[in-house]
């Protein structure tokens, strides 16, 4: 039978015999990754497992989100992930060698290989031919402790390139466009995988700026075949041995197909504040800009970056607006300055933050009040930036530089000459001695990993009772994000290794009561609309309301990795019709019978408004970690 590449490295890497769409699989995981703002929590987890060293090919812990260093918690977070890695063996990127997406696409993505790592942007090594997961950072827990990664096998959708790209479209418009067809729950289930001629047009970074922002499709992943492009960025990055050829079978069957021309495409941007929300930049003309931010994991390559360098060379930015760069390694910044091209972006009078996430988690960098910032980041949900009013454009890196350059959106009609695309060069210089590599084990052995006081063990969670009867304690409407349940921003990503500290921010920025309100009832339920939990990977948007006392979540639907996420720390999530959605209100008392939970069984649900029944989709699996009170009881309990 002919495969699809996803099929293909899914059969070489599946634990069992068969997979079928919908149906849980098991695969074995060959890298992983963590970064700091999870990575804290994944490697307590993984402490709490208590193995003397990972099971994978490869693991690395970056540091990358918060690296701002107010006070001593981040800090200490970056010394205990350090030692962490010296002690258990895997390798470590200090704060300031870059992004991780950025990272590991230069140094360490393999084509064929399985990736899982605890950010929801992970498949950005899809770009050149690796199977890349986002999930929690328990999942990826266990993936080191050479546990198979339990995940429902997707459906896959053939994304058929043709044409080239011209004009002033770049990557980013091709991820947009998809988004606007999609939609933000359009990928759910399901894998992108890219095929057709246009495919060999798109060099390595772009096509990682388009799986990167797949995560926004709500996709399991992105994947595109591996090629010429692919071994030429290999060779470029010292590493040409870790090419091989991979590409679907011709008459591979597709659940679904959608034809793109890169002729077609124009310059395109999100507006506020979803991903999907796009529209052509053309019909932005005259709306002013007061910043422009140019990086992020999805656009900040050496060819983004001298892109716009070659742009704004001999020019001045508008007096209005403010520009940051992040470029995405110190690879990329070293080869911006051999080539002189930071001085063409710094003489533009644009300001050169350091490589890591920065703005775009509000790691500093927010906008004025009520201000437009333009972005060739992947998110735009409201608050992200760390100012609750700013309205935020998703765009690509020519059109953020042009923004900059009038201080307003223009249309791309009036932009001129195209400048060349800039082309990788034959070989880049390597950074990879600033890793820090595993040592011999008798020196591993001997590391002690340093905990500072903002590092507070996880408290064990009791499993769930037979029955529950509950209080809403909140009801929300569709596409909640993991913002809009766990902000990030400097202050409160600074308490991610202290759940009882974090868990005082839950919804903040939604409800300022919630918090109160758990307090008061200590246990309860959130009733969502669709695509609860959709963007980022991050547990504690599931850790901190359990331990708020949240003990089931009843939605329209869920994103792929929160709902992972909910299960591995034992809330029940069970979906609802849109009747029983609108009758549920706030302060509501639900009562679930949770001896008669059985997998794929729908549930009766009592209510004194009127009953109703909820789909329970969970594997039998899922049940029982969920019934254990999470992912580390039930490995606890087998062990
Ligand atoms: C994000 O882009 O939202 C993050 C910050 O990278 C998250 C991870 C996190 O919250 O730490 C993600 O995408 O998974
Ligand atoms: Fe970092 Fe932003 Fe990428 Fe998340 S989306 S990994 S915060 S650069």
């Amino acid at each position: 039978m002919p495969q699809t590449l996803t099929e293909k490295i899914i059969f070489a890497h599946l634990n069992g015999k068969t997979a079928t769409v919908g149906q849980e699989i098991e695969l074995k995981i060959d890298q992983t990754l963590t970064q700091d703002a999870t990575g804290t929590m994944a490697y307590l987890q993984w402490e709490a497992i208590g193995l003397p060293e990972v099971q994978t090919e490869l693991s690395v812990s970056y540091v990358d989100h918060n690296t701002l260093q107010m006070g001593f918690r981040n800090p200490d977070d970056h010394r205990y992930l350090q030692s962490v890695a010296a002690r258990y063996g895997l390798v470590f990127s200090p704060p300031g060698t870059g992004i991780c997406h950025q990272l590991h696409l230069e140094n360490f993505a393999k084509p064929g290989k399985t990736l899982i790592g605890s950010d929801s942007h992970t498949p950005t090594a899809g770009g050149l031919g690796a199977l890349a997961i986002g999930a929690g950072g328990l999942s990826v827990a266990m993936a080191m402790a050479g546990e198979p990664y339990k995940m429902t096998m997707p459906k896959v959708f053939r994304i058929w390139l043709t044409g080239k790209l011209s004009g002033f479209a770049g990557a980013k418009d091709v991820i947009l466009h998809l988004l606007k067809i999609l939609s933000v729950k359009g990928g759910v289930g399901a894998v992108m995988e890219y095929d057709g001629p246009g495919v060999a047009t798109l060099s390595v970074p772009e096509r990682a700026t388009i799986t990167n922002m797949g995560a926004e499709l709500g996709a399991t992943t992105s994947i595109f075949p591996s090629d010429e492009q692919t071994r030429r960025f290999l060779a470029t990055m010292g590493r040409e041995e870790d090419f091989l050829p991979l590409a679907a079978d011709e008459g591979a069957k597709y659940d679904r197909e959608i034809a793109i021309n890169l002729c077609e495409l124009e310059p395109l941007a999100a507006c506020p504040h979803m991903p999907d929300k796009v529209v052509p930049v053309r019909e932005l003309d005259g709306l002013k800009v007061n910043q422009v931010a140019i990086g992020s994991c999805t656009n900040s390559s050496y060819s983004d970056l001298k892109a716009v360098a070659e742009l704004v060379r001999g020019k001045k930015i508008s007096e209005d607006c403010e520009m940051f760069l992040s470029p995405g390694s110190k690879q990329v910044m070293k080869m911006l300055m051999d080539e002189n091209l930071l001085a063409a972006f710094l003489d533009f009078g644009g300001r050169l933050l350091e490589s890591s996430c920065g703005p775009c988690i509000g790691m500093g960098g927010s906008p004025c009040s009520g201000g437009v910032s333009v972005r060739t980041f992947n998110r735009n949900f409201e608050g992200r930036s760390g100012t609750l009013d700013a309205q935020v454009y998703l765009v690509s890196p020519l059109t953020a530089a042009m923004c900059a350059l009038h201080g307003k959106f223009t249309d791309p009609a009036t932009w001129g000459e195209f400048p060349p695309k800039a082309e990788l060069p034959k070989k880049a210089p390597s950074i990879r001695d600033l890793f820090h590599f595993p040592k011999e084990q008798s020196v591993r052995l001997q590391t002690q990993v340093v905990r500072g006081p903002n590092i507070v063990p996880l408290s064990p969670f009791d499993p769930l009772p037979q029955s529950l009867t509950l209080p809403v304690l909140l009801k929300v409407g569709d596409n909640i994000t993991t913002d809009h349940i766990m902000p990030a921003g400097a202050e409160i990503t600074a308490l991610r290794s202290n759940i009882p500290a974090i868990s005082r921010h839950v919804f903040s920025r939604v409800d300022s009561e919630f918090v109160d309100r758990c307090d008061k009832a200590a246990s309860g339920i959130i009733v969502a609309g669709e695509n609860y939990g959709q963007g980022s990977s991050r547990e504690h948007a599931a850790l901190a309301p359990r331990h708020l006392g949240i003990r089931i979540v009843l939605a329209r639907s869920f994103a792929r990795i929160h709902r992972a996420n909910l299960i591995n720390f034992g809330i029940l999530p069970l979906i609802i019709d849109e009747k029983s959605y609108t009758a549920l209100q706030l302060s509501d008392i639900v009562e679930i019978d949770i001896t008669k939970l059985a997998s794929g069984q729908n549930i009766e649900i009592f209510c004194q408004t009127g009953n109703f029944t909820a789909k329970n989709d969970l594997s039998s699996y899922e049940l029982e970690v969920v019934r254990a009170g999470g992912l580390l009881n039930t490995v606890r309990k087998n062990k």
